[in-house]
């Protein structure tokens, strides 16, 4: 008798990747994935996310992914379907985000025939995959079971193995593609519901040696900064214990997790726009955690300083070639090892007390700036939206202006955790990534993002509001990409500035937030970006805080704020 291998195989996958930790699923609706699909659905245990536009459900999943530190699974049909995914496989790629793609696909005898719906899906995703898998379609063969579900796990295995990353398991499936009724093929799973391969990452203790080299460094060079930019996975307790015992200030992107602590320098980049205060400043070595911050400004400051790059998960981030030491292993044992080796030396705080003295008017300064404009201030915006965001939250932060404005301008603190699409720094699948983070923290939400990044995504609206997530969008409606008016095309190309870089699209977001059933709030009043997050987070559900401002003048205030800050180190300097 025939026995049913599409569910049979469907069923066992799902049961494996459970087992593997897997608890989100971003599907697209199609014909040919409905194994897969309604196995999905039907298990129970993997909470489901329908999204019509694939190009929403992948980037969601990467949301899922990076918050959670788990695969999402994202399915889809065949044909475009899997290339609309292609954007964020790239980031999951090289944003170092567990991810498992299963794209259903024609079996073999209907490709290269012409048959409908059929691509070349083979290895479509390039080398951005860690792994690409094509176990043919299902069917009854001795042995079939194990080899599903050794495959599953293995998925998950190594989509989260360091560096994280994308897996392809293209899935052919013969019809019937609903269930047929008959008795399914044999797929049991290890007793006691276990995965079918335990599959523990490599633990990779940093080596005493290299602490000890780097601790040399240290007392060789008083004059030192700590750096820390995305993917830095450093406790931020022996972070501060290292800064203290180097004396040196830490100089961290919010999207490193480790803007705050007693030597949190967080204006440095408006510090070092300061001539004088850059030439007296430069440091003699550098302690890097993680990718470089990702204003130009502190990147150029350091640029022929040698650097010790701690990278856990064994990258190579150091694209100025500045690196001098790679240290590999796991960045808390690193930190752990120097802190034991610099114990009991006496380090000379002048350097620290210098910069952390220079914070201070710093800081005073730009909040005198932002508390004295009458316009809303982008700068302001992105401070206060950080201040925000409730302990405990979520803040997803776009690229562009937003994620220079929140390196630029945001406070020290704890409690939240930043996140950004920095692997390819696209403006693309923004509002899903958001929903994504939302589903996978259920925890409150706020995405902080220009007018073109939130149009770019704007399909990640469809059904948003009935997600069961609490997400504020603050927008910052400057009609076009504000960030190119920083750039030498806003003078050097006046006459096809607008036309091809402003690109003002004039589309009435507020209203078309209304059309998705997300509350507007507009917000006209710059300091009220503020209150106006809090009370939509205290409201709960999805919530759009509208913030107009403009883009000539947005330069203009940059300058002022900068200006701002010189002055205040002038002053009894
Ligand atoms: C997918 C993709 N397309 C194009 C770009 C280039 N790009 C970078 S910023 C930007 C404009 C963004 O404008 P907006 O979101 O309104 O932010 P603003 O600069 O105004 O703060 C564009 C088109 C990109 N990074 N990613
Ligand atoms: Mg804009």
């Amino acid at each position: 008798m025939s026995r049913d291998a599409n569910t049979a195989f469907a069923r066992a996958v799902v049961d494996e990747w459970v087992r593997n930790g897997v608890a989100h699923a971003c599907v697209a609706p199609g014909s040919r994935s409905t194994p897969m699909a309604h196995a999905l659905a039907a298990d129970g245990r993997v909470a489901v996310h329908v999204f019509l536009d694939e190009r929403s459900a992948a980037f969601a999943a990467v949301g899922i992914g990076r918050v959670t530190g788990r695969p999402a699974v994202v399915l889809c049909t065949s044909g475009t379907a899997a290339a609309n995914f292609h954007p964020a496989v790239l980031e999951a790629d090289l944003g170092r985000v567990p991810l498992i793609v299963a794209t259903a696909d024609r079996p073999p005898e209907l490709r290269h025939v012409g048959a409908p719906q059929t691509v070349d899906q083979t290895r479509l995703y390039g080398d951005a995959v860690r792994w690409f898998v094509d176990l043919g379609p299902p069917e009854d063969v001795s042995g079939a079971g194990a080899w599903w579900r050794a495959t599953a796990a293995r998925t998950v295995a190594v989509a989260a193995a360091a560096p994280a990353g994308p897996v392809h398991w293209n899935l052919p499936f013969r019809e019937p593609l609903v269930p047929t009724g008959e008795p399914l093929v044999d797929a049991p799973g290890r007793t006691g519901g276990a995965p079918w391969t335990v599959s523990e990452p490599p633990t990779r203790v940093a080596d005493r040696d290299v602490a000890t080299r780097v601790a040399a460094l240290v007392r060789k060079h008083p004059h030192g900064v700590i750096v820390a930019g995305w993917g830095a996975g450093a406790d931020p307790a022996l972070v501060d214990r290292v800064a203290e015992l180097c004396a040196w200030p830490v100089l961290a992107d919010p999207v490193s997790g480790l803007r705050r602590g007693p030597c949190a320098v967080s204006t440095y980049d408006p510090l070092l726009r300061v001539a004088d205060f850059a030439a007296t400043h430069r440091p003699d070595v550098v302690l890097r955690l993680g990718a470089p911050t990702t204003g130009r400004v502190l990147g150029e400051h350091l640029a022929g300083v040698p650097q010790v790059v701690v990278d856990p998960d064994g990258a190579w981030p150091d694209p100025a070639r500045e690196a001098v030491e790679r240290v590999t292993g796991d960045a808390d044992s690193f930190l752990r090892a120097l802190a034991v080796t610099l114990q009991g030396g006496r380090a000379d705080r002048v350097w620290l007390d210098d910069w952390l003295a220079a914070e201070s008017r710093a800081r005073a300064a730009l909040d005198g700036f932002c508390a004295a404009s009458d316009e809303p201030f982008e700068g302001a915006i992105a401070r206060d939206v950080a201040d925000a965001v409730p302990d405990g939250g979520a803040l997803v932060v776009a690229s562009s202006m937003p994620i220079r404005d929140v390196e630029s301008f945001a406070r020290p603190r704890d409690g939240v955790t930043v996140h950004a699409n920095r692997g390819v720094n696209g403006i693309d699948g923004f509002v899903s990534t958001v929903v994504g983070v939302a589903l996978g923290s259920a925890a409150p939400t706020v995405a902080l993002v220009g007018d073109l990044c939130f149009l770019h995504d704007v399909n990640g609206l469809l059904g948003i509001t009935r997600r069961g997530i609490d997400v504020t969008f603050v927008i910052v409606d400057n009609d076009g990409g504000g960030i190119f008016s920083f750039l030498p095309q806003a003078t050097a190309l006046p006459d096809t500035f607008e036309q091809l870089f402003g690109t003002p699209q004039g589309v009435d977001l507020a209203a078309l937030a209304a059309v998705h059933g997300v509350t507007v709030h507009d917000v006209t009043v710059g300091d009220e970006v503020g209150d106006a997050v809090r009370n939509a987070v205290d409201a709960g559900g999805v919530h759009v805080v509208l913030v107009r401002t403009d883009r000539t003048a947005n330069v203009t205030q940059h300058r002022a704020a900068w200006a701002a800050v010189a002055d205040a180190l002038g002053e009894g300097c």
